[in-house]
C-alpha cells in the first residue's frame, strides 16, 4: 500500500499535520508510514486479505519536514457525519503505537463534503450578537461561585446580582449539573425568575446558561425543561460527554444557544509533544454544532499561549459555510486584564471571569459593574486608571488586582 507518497497533492482528503518523534532506531519515514497505515487501512504486518481495488483507500504521508509530517486521508474512508468514526481512524490507536515516542495532531483540515454533513452551529456570533442586542463589544459574563455547594436560592441571588451589576451572562459551572444541594429544574426555574426580574430592572437582555451536563437522554430532558421554561442557552461539558452526544443534542434543533466548556481538554492538548492540539479541539467543537467554546485567554490562570488568538480567529472566519463560534476567554481573569486581552483578541469574544467579579472587595454586583466599566473604558479608547477616576467600582478591582 502507498503509505507514503510524497509527490501526492491532497484534494477532497480529511488533512492531517502531526508532530512525530519516533521511537529509538526508526526513521520518521518509517515511523510517519506506519501511522499512516494504522489509521487508515493497514496494520502491523501485511496481510492477505488485501485486495487491489483497495489502494486508493491508503492514507498517504505527503509531507515530511523535520518532525513535522503531513497525512492525506481519502474521504472514502470516513462515514460522513460520524465524529466519533473520524477520530477513531485520525486520532485513535496512532497515539498508543510502539513505534512513536511522541505524537501530537497540531491541526486537522476537513474537506467541504465532509462539513456538510454536520450541522455547524446554530446561531453563532451573529446570532448571538442579535439576541443579546449587543452589537460591538466583548460580552461579559460570570460563572457563579463557589463553583459546587451554594444551595439554590443563594445560587440564583449571586446570579442576580451578577446581571444587576452589568454581566450580559451568567454560567453554572463545569462541574454543577443536578446535585442534592443545587437540583437543575429548581435552579433553572429560580435562576431564570431572577434573569427576568434582571432584566426588567436594567433594560438589558441578560442570558443564564444552565449546566446540561449529563447522560445524553436526561441532556436532552433538561434541555427540553430550559427551553420550555424560556431559557436561551445551554451549556455543555463537551469532552466528558463525548461527540456523538454533542452531534445528538445539537441534532434535536432545540432553540437553544449551546456553549462548550471543555474541561478535561488539558490531559491531551497540555503536552506539545503528544496529543491533541487545542485548535483541532476547536474545529471539532464548531462542526458539530457547538455556538461558544471556552478557548483560553493566553493571560489568565490556565495553560495557553499566542496560539489562543489563532484558534479565535479560525472561530471567527468563514469555513465552508458553516456559522463563526464565539471564542470563550476564561481562567483567572479579572478587570485588570480586559485591556491587554482585547487588544490580543479583539471585541468578538465573550469574556468570563468568576474569581475576578465574586471576589470583588465591595461584592459581586460591583465587581460585574467594575467589569463592564473596564469593557467600555477600552471601547471608548480611554486609558482604564483615567475612566476609573470617578468610577468607585472600577477603581477598586484594579487597586486589587492591578493592570497586567
Ligand atoms: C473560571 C472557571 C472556568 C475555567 C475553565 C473555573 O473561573 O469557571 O471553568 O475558565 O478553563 O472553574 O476555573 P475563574 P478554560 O474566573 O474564577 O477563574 O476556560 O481554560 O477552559
Ligand atoms: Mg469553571
Amino acid at each position: 500500500m502507498p503509505y507514503i507518497d510524497l509527490k501526492y497533492k491532497p484534494d477532497e482528503d480529511i488533512v492531517c499535520e502531526f508532530y512525530l518523534e519516533p521511537s529509538k532506531g526508526l526513521s520518521i519515514r518509517k515511523a510517519a508510514g506506519q501511522v499512516a497505515a494504522e489509521s487508515s487501512t493497514g496494520t502491523w504486518t501485511r496481510v492477505h486479505t488485501e485486495e487491489p481495488y483497495m489502494k486508493k483507500m491508503a492514507a498517504r504521508v505527503f509531507s515530511i519536514k523535520g518532525k513535522r509530517i503531513k497525512i492525506a486521508y481519502p474521504p472514502e474512508l470516513f462515514e460522513p457525519g460520524n465524529m466519533a468514526q473520524i477520530l477513531s481512524s485520525v486520532a485513535g490507536n496512532i497515539f498508543g503505537m510502539k513505534s512513536i515516542k511522541n505524537l501530537r495532531l497540531m491541526d486537522i483540515r476537513f474537506p467541504k463534503e465532509l462539513v456538510k454533513a454536520f450541522h455547524g452551529p446554530k446561531y453563532g456570533i451573529g446570532g448571538v450578537r442579535k439576541i443579546m442586542d449587543v452589537k460591538e463589544r466583548p460580552l461579559v459574563g460570570t460563572i457563579v461561585k463557589p463553583k459546587l455547594g451554594l444551595k439554590t436560592e443563594d445560587h440564583a441571588e449571586v446570579a442576580y446580582r451578577a446581571w444587576s451589576g452589568g454581566c450580559d451572562i451568567v454560567k453554572d459551572d463545569e462541574n454543577l449539573s443536578n446535585q442534592g444541594f443545587n437540583p437543575f429544574l429548581r435552579r433553572v426555574l429560580k435562576t431564570l425568575e431572577m434573569r427576568d426580574k434582571a432584566e426588567q430592572e436594567t433594560g438589558e437582555k441578560k442570558v443564564y446558561m444552565p449546566n446540561v451536563t449529563a447522560e445524553t437522554e436526561e441532556m436532552l430532558r433538561r434541555m427540553k425543561f430550559i427551553e420550555d421554561n424560556g431559557g436561551r442557552y445551554a451549556m455543555v461539558d463537551i469532552i466528558t460527554c463525548g461527540f456523538s452526544s454533542l452531534q445528538t443534542i445539537r441534532n434535536k434543533e432545540f432553540e437553544l444557544v449551546l456553549h462548550a466548556h471543555r474541561a478535561m481538554h488539558a490531559a491531551f492538548t497540555r503536552n506539545r509533544k503528544h496529543g491533541i492540539s487545542m485548535m483541532t479541539v476547536a474545529k471539532l467543537a464548531r462542526l458539530v454544532g457547538m455556538d461558544q467554546l471556552h478557548i483560553g485567554t493566553v493571560i489568565g490562570k490556565m495553560e495557553g499561549g499566542k496560539e489562543v488568538i489563532g484558534i479565535a480567529d479560525w472561530m471567527r472566519d468563514d469555513f465552508h459555510g458553516l456559522k463563526t463560534a464565539f471564542p470563550v476567554c476564561s481562567g483567572g481573569l479579572h478587570p485588570g486584564h480586559v485591556p491587554r486581552l482585547m487588544k490580543m483578541m479583539g471585541n468578538d469574544i465573550i469574556i468570563q471571569a468568576g474569581g475576578g467579579i465574586h471576589g470583588h472587595v465591595m461584592g459581586t454586583e460591583s465587581g460585574a459593574r467594575a467589569m463592564r466599566q473596564v469593557v467600555d473604558s477600552v471601547m471608548e479608547d480611554v486609558p482604564v486608571k483615567e475612566y476609573a477616576k470617578g468610577r468607585k467600582e472600577l477603581a477598586a478591582a484594579i487597586r486589587k488586582w492591578k493592570l497586567v
